[in-house]
């Protein structure tokens, strides 16, 4: 009889042990700073993880290009050298080729267009295809409308941009656009463009008010023009052979965290940009807030006539249609 009690209470003791030791770490990485909408992503999601599984999965956290920019990142995601990543769909075109149509200009309305779309079948259907390279896409989050920065010269109508040296994200759908603008391209990774900037390499790029703001590009950059050109969707990118080494109750509790990140994370880009344009110009930028669309929308058609060649008018059309 005690026997058996020491047994029991030893073998539960044990097995407490080894329960409380069985903890994985994975590590997540980004481009921006941790203040920043996409800092907030992955801080909710790590906390996320842990408090939805018990504490059995802790995620590191890396910010500013720490393990390297977003094309490295994913890359050591799909080799599987880093289960976790969150970027930007820049060099997502790259990995997944499908995915190439979101970053058409002037696709998207606004923002909550934008998120109709991703969080609908379109977006739905979209994260699967990542299945095929090696990721699981836990969810889509929000990098933002891009607009144009430079130290020239305002850009008031799309002829201002006409040659214009400016970084582009190494992505072929937003380099083919811009050379449209008569834009001179310059593909290069995020971690090199504040000093590209400084030392003016190039003479301008373009992000969205969240990532000029947390990288501290009004102090490289005088003028700011908010010509929503494009959207830019960011995701949650894990390793696949790690997301399916997760039990099935851990793999919900992982889509479910990447969720509750996109929540933070959308929700600090509309702060950003309710407020970023009054910031920036308290910090010395020149800021062109009323530039005609339209006027950019028309210089871009026959980029655009090719782009619907490329990925059907009819898959355009369909995201263009939803509500
Ligand atoms: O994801 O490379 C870029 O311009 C991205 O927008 C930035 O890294 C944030």
């Amino acid at each position: 009889m005690k026997l058996s009690k020491l047994v029991l209470g030893l073998s539960l003791a044990l097995g407490f042990v080894a329960a409380a030791s069985a903890q994985t770490t994975m590590k997540i990485s980004i481009s921006t700073a941790q203040n920043s909408h996409q800092g907030i992503a992955i801080d909710t999601f790590a906390k996320e993880v842990e408090k939805r599984t018990g504490g059995r999965y802790k995620i590191q956290t890396f910010y500013n290009g720490a393990l390297g920019g977003e094309r490295e990142s994913i890359e050591a995601v799909q080799l599987g050298t880093q289960e976790l990543a969150f970027s930007s769909t820049g060099p997502v075109p790259n990995f997944v080729p499908e995915a190439k149509i979101l970053d058409v200009p002037f696709l998207f309305r606004d923002k909550a267009h934008a998120r109709a779309v991703l969080d609908g079948p379109i977006g739905q259907e979209m994260l699967v295809k990542f299945d095929a390279k090696g990721f699981k896409a836990l969810a889509w989050a929000e990098n933002g409308f891009r607009h144009m920065t430079n130290s020239k010269r305002p850009v008031n109508v799309p002829e201002d941009l006409k040659g214009l040296k400016m970084r582009t994200m190494e992505n072929p759908v937003h380099i083919a656009a811009y050379k449209g603008f008569g834009i001179v391209t310059t593909p290069m990774a995020f971690p090199e463009v504040f000093t590209a900037l400084q030392q003016g390499t190039v003479d301008g790029q373009e992000n969205p008010l969240s990532v000029i703001i947390s990288a501290k590009f009004d102090q490289v950059q005088k003028h700011l023009s908010l010509t929503g050109h494009v959207y830019s969707p960011a995701i949650f990118l894990m390793n696949k052979a790690a997301y399916e080494k997760l039990s099935a109750a851990d793999k919900q509790a992982f889509i479910d965290a990447a969720k509750e990140g996109t929540k933070a994370n959308r929700a600090r880009v509309d702060e950003d940009d309710a407020k970023g344009v009054a910031d920036l110009r308290a910090k010395g930028m020149t800021v062109i807030d009323n530039v005609d669309k339209a006027k950019f929308v028309t210089v871009l058609a026959p980029v655009n006539a090719e782009f619907e060649k490329q990925f059907g008018k009819a898959n355009i059309d369909r995201i263009r249609a939803v509500k």
